[in-house]
This record gives structure tokens, sequence and C-alpha cells, in this order.
């Protein structure tokens, strides 16, 4: 069972993934990954979404830089949600894989996020959203992440209270 599927444009896209990958398998979400290109690997990138949804796929996430057709590609070829990371690759500074992957034809939707790692971080965060609609204990789990992260806020602001308040 693969419930998530992670595809990215090349390898050198990888630590940029990271994050995401990461945080799925941190709050226990059964997910592939694999590398393939919107052009170099057409044939391959189709295979893989068939494969993906044989394998109980509901929700892919596609990184890719440059012109980041590669979520687009994945969104021709699937009714399941796909979420798009554009990755910083070229000397455009990643409006270009912004654009590209942002600008989708109408019926074709890629929901794109942010920038590199922090869209990395998101996206995993929007595919537990997404499947925990039918899934209380993953809601549960998000909640727990959630409430971990408004601590943490509250904490950082105490220890700056610490060194510079009266
Ligand atoms: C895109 O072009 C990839 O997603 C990567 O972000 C970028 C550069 O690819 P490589 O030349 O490193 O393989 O297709």
């Amino acid at each position: 069972m693969t419930l998530v599927m992670i595809l990215m444009g090349s390898i050198s896209d990888e630590e940029t993934v990271r994050p995401c990958a990461e945080l799925l398998k941190k709050l226990g979400i059964p997910f592939g990954i694999a590398v393939s290109s919107a052009h170099r690997t057409p044939v391959r990138t189709e295979a893989l979404v068939r494969e993906a949804e044989g394998n109980g796929c509901r929700v892919f996430i596609c990184a890719a830089g440059m012109a980041a057709h590669l979520a687009g590609a994945v969104a021709a070829r699937t009714l399941r949600p796909v979420i798009g990371i554009p990755v910083t690759a070229s000397s455009l500074g990643g409006l270009d894989a912004v654009l590209s992957t942002l600008m989708m034809p109408p019926g074709f939707p890629v929901a794109t996020l942010a920038l590199d790692k922090a869209g990395a971080r998101n996206a995993a965060w929007l595919a537990a959203q997404i499947l925990a609609l039918n899934d209380e204990v993953l809601a549960s789990r998000l909640k727990e992440e959630r409430a971990a992260l408004t601590r943490g806020v509250e904490e950082a602001s105490r220890r700056l209270e610490g060194t510079f308040g009266a």
C-alpha cells in the first residue's frame, strides 16, 4: 500500500524533497518515492502513475525545477490530487518552476506550494490533511503536530524574553 507517491524530476532534487519524505515517515504514512522526468522519461512517468494508483496511491507529490512540468504531466494522467513543489534550479531563481507548476489549464489543477524545502514540508502536511479527512488516527496525529508547532513558538518567545526581557 502506497498512500502517497513522491516523484522528483532529477536526483538533484533529493535534498529539497527530503523534508517531505521525513514528515510523511514521522506521521506513519506509507509512501513511495522515485525519480522521473516529464521530459526525459515521459513513458516512465506514465508507468509510475499507473503503478502507484494500482498500489492505492491517494495523493501525488511532484517536485521539479526549471521548466517544471512533472506535476502537470502527472495531473494529466490521474484524477487523484496532485501537489507540486517548485524547485530552485536555474539562474531564474525558481520563478520559472513556480510558474510552470502553477499555471495549469482548467480541469488539471496542481496544488502549487512554496519553493524548495518550505514547499516540501507543506506538501507532506497537505497530503496528510487530505488523507486525514478519512482517517481519525492521522487527524489526531496532525493535531498533536500542530500543538507542537504552537508550543515551539511559545517556548522560543519565553527564551527570548528570558534573555532580553526586563
Ligand atoms: C528539472 O531540472 C529537475 O527537476 C531539476 O530540478 C532540474 C535540473 O535537473 P538536473 O540537470 O540536475 O538533472 O528537470
